[in-house]
C-alpha cells in the first residue's frame, strides 16, 4: 500500500502513553502501539469464547448463537464456565478491548496534534455499555442482569427489560435520549445536504463557499449557527443521544422499580391542582 505523503511526515515516533517506543510502529494502514497490542489481546481471547460459548451451544445459527449471563441466584459471585462464567470473561475482555481501541485513538490523536474529540465521543458508547453490564448489575446485585451476547437474544432482553417497566416509553431519560437520536439525524441529514448542495455542483458550476451555506440558513429560519457550530452541535447531540440512554437503563431498577407511567403521578400530585 502506498502511503500519502503526508502521512510520511506524521508517522514519526513519539506520543504514546504506555511502552514508549516498543511498539510505536505500524502494520500497513494500522498503528499497532501498546493499546493495539492489547486491543488484539482481549478482542481475541473474546471472540475465541465466543465461538468456544457457540459450541456449546444447540446450533450455529449466528442469528441464534447467545453467549447468556449467569443465573441471578449466583448474584455477584463467580459462575461456572457453562453457567454464565464465559459471558463474565467475555465482559472482561468487551471493556478491555473497547478502552485499549479507546487508548489508541488517543495516542494516534497525541500523535498527530489534534484534540481528543474522538476518543472521548467513543467513551460514551463505551460508558452505555459498561453501564449495561457492569454498573447496573453492580446495583442491582447480580450479573444476571446484564444482556445476553447474541444477536436476536439481545434483542428479546431489551423487550422483555422494557415490559418489565409496563410502558417504556414513559421513561423521562429514554424520552430524552430519543429524542436526542432523532435530533441527530436530523442535524446529520440537514448538514450531509447542505455541504454537498454548496460544494458538489453540476459539471461546469462553480463551487459554492460557506457564506453560500450561511445564507441559505438566514433565508430559510433567519440564523446560521455556523460551519464550526454545525459540528459542535452534531457532536452535542449524539453525545447525549448515548448519555441519557445510559441514565435511562441504570435509573430503571436501582432507582425506579414500578411501572414507569406512575412516575409521571408527580404531576397529578403537584399542589397547584388542590382547591
Ligand atoms: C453501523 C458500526 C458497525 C457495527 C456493527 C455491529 C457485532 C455483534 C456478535 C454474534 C450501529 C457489529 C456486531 C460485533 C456480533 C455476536 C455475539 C453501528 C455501526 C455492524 N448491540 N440492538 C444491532 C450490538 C445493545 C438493539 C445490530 C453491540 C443494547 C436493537 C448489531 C452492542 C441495546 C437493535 C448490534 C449492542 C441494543 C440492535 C446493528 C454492545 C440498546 C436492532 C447495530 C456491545 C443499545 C439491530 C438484530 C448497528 C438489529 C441491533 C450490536 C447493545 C438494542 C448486531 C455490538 C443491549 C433494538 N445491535 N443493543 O448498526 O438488527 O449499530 O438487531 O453494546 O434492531 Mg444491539
Ligand atoms: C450500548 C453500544 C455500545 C457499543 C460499543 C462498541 C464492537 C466492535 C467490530 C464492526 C448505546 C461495540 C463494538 C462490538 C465491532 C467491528 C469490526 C450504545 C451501546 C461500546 N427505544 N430501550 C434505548 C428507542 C422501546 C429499552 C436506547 C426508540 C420500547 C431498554 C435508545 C424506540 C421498549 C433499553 C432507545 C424505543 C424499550 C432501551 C438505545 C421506539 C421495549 C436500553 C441506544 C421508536 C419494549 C437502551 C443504554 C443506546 C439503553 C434503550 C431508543 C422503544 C426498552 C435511546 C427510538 C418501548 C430496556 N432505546 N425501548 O443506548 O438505554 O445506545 O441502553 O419505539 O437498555 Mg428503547
Ligand atoms: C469521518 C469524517 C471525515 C472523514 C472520514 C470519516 C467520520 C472529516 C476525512 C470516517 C468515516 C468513514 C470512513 C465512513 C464509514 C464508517 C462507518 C459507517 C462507521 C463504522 C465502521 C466500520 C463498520 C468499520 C469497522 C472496522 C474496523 C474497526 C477495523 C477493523 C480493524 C482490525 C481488525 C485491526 C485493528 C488494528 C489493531 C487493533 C492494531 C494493529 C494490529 C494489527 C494490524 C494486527 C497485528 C497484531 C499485532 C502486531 C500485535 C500482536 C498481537 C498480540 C501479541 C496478541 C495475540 C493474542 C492472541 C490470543 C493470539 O468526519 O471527514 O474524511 O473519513
Amino acid at each position: 500500500m502506498s502511503m500519502l505523503s503526508f502521512e510520511r511526515k506524521y508517522r514519526v515516533p513519539g506520543g504514546t502513553l504506555v511502552g514508549g517506543n516498543l511498539f510505536d510502529f505500524w502494520v500497513g494502514p494500522f498503528y499497532v502501539g501498546f493499546f493495539g497490542v492489547t486491543t488484539v489481546f482481549f478482542a481475541a481471547l473474546g471472540t475465541a469464547l465466543l465461538a468456544w460459548g457457540a459450541a456449546l451451544g444447540h446450533n450455529w445459527n449466528l442469528w441464534q448463537i447467545s453467549i447468556a449471563p449467569p443465573d441471578l441466584h449466583y448474584g455477584l459471585a463467580l459462575a461456572p464456565m457453562r453457567e454464565g462464567g464465559i459471558w463474565q470473561i467475555v465482559t472482561i475482555c468487551a471493556c478491555g478491548a473497547f478502552i485499549s481501541w479507546a487508548l489508541r485513538e488517543v495516542e494516534i490523536c497525541r500523535k498527530l496534534g489534534i484534540g481528543l474529540h474522538v476518543p472521548i465521543a467513543f467513551s460514551f458508547a463505551i460508558f452505555a455499555y459498561i453501564t449495561l453490564v457492569v454498573i447496573r448489575p453492580l446495583l442491582l446485585g447480580a450479573w444476571g442482569h446484564g444482556f445476553p451476547y447474541g444477536i436476536m437474544s439481545h434483542l428479546d432482553w431489551v423487550s422483555n427489560t422494557g415490559y418489565q417497566y409496563l410502558h417504556f416509553h414513559y421513561n423521562p431519560a429514554h424520552m430524552l435520549a430519543v429524542s436526542f437520536f432523532f435530533t441527530t439525524t436530523l442535524a446529520l441529514a440537514l448538514h450531509g445536504s447542505l455541504v454537498l448542495s454548496a460544494t458538489n455542483p453540476k459539471k461546469g458550476e462553480a463551487v459554492k463557499t460557506a457564506e453560500h451555506e450561511n445564507t441559505y440558513f438566514r433565508d430559510t429560519i433567519g440564523w446560521s449557527i455556523g460551519t464550526l457550530g454545525i459540528h459542535r452541535l452534531g457532536l452535542f447531540l449524539a453525545l447525549n443521544a448515548g448519555f441519557w440512554s445510559a441514565i435511562c437503563i441504570v435509573i430503571s431498577g436501582p432507582f425506579w422499580t414500578r411501572g414507569w407511567p406512575e412516575w409521571w403521578s408527580w404531576w397529578l400530585n403537584l399542589p397547584i391542582w388542590r382547591h
